[in-house]
């Protein structure tokens, strides 16, 4: 087994320190901290994704593997910026104006990041003009919008609006979801791309950040 896949491994099982123990020993070796990410770390976190996806893993599975993760970056962040191993893109993420639901929200925000891309958490009852505001000094490409009550989905629809006024609209895309949001939904209202759950919330985002949607 390589120490790729050792790392995969141990991501997916949750084992915090086994991550770190092993990204430590990938960097000792020298290996390049953007390959430790990719082929270690990111891998492991796909795989996490996809299992969830398929009900093969489910909610507490998935936050033990992201606080994994979380601390296997951490070491290789330093290394990465000496590197200049850049990101694969900018999103911005939070839960709309007078929802304070964020369980969902923030396992969309691990599985992006477990993408290779940065995401700006703007945490809870997130009016319009914070994620618009955001997206515009943050040079976000994709604005992630979480709503989980029917009488706050609404706000979704003043993103869009807050978006068109302040003339970003062409240059960001509008991500949405959450129990009470549908596809039907999000084009009633202007936004972009919903998608059902966390993981492929993140395959979405990365096909947007690559340009291939
Ligand atoms: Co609230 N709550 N809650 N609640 N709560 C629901 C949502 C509810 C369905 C319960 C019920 O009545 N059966 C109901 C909403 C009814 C409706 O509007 N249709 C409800 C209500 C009414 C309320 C209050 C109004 C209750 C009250 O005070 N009278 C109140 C509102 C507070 C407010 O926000 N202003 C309230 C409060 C709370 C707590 C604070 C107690 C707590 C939240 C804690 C927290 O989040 N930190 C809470 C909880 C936990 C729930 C339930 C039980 C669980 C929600 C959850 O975390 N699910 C929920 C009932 C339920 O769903 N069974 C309920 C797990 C999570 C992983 O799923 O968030 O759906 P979810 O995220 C999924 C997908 O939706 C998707 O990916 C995730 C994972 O795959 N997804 C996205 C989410 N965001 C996405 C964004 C994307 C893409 C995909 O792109 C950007």
């Amino acid at each position: 087994m390589t120490i790729f896949e050792e790392i995969s491994e141990m991501l997916q099982k949750g084992k915090r320190k086994d991550v770190e123990a092993l990204v430590q020993s990938a960097i000792d070796q020298k290996i390049p901290a953007g390959e430790i990410l990719d082929k270690g770390l990111l891998a492991g976190m796909t795989i996490i994704g996809t299992k969830f996806k398929n009900n093969e893993v489910y909610v507490p599975e998935v936050l033990i593997a992201a606080r994994a993760m979380n601390a296997g970056v951490a070491l290789l962040k330093p290394l990465m910026v000496a590197e200049g191993v850049k990101s694969k893109g900018k999103v911005c993420i939070g839960t709309v104006k007078g929802d304070l639901h964020d369980i969902g929200k923030n396992l969309v925000k691990m599985m992006i990041e477990g993408q290779g891309i940065e995401v700006v958490d703007l945490g809870t009852d997130v009016s319009p003009e914070t994620f618009v505001e955001t997206a515009k000094t943050q040079n976000c490409q994709i604005i992630c919008c979480s709503a989980l009550l029917t009488t706050t989905m609404g706000a979704i629809g003043d993103v869009v609006k807050v978006a068109e006024k302040e003339g970003i609209r062409n240059k960001v895309k509008i991500m949405v979801g959450g129990a009470p949001v549908t596809d039907a939904f999000c084009k009633q209202v202007g936004a972009d791309y919903y998608t059902a759950d966390a993981a492929s919330a993140a395959e979405v985002a990365l096909q947007i950040c690559e340009g291939k949607m």
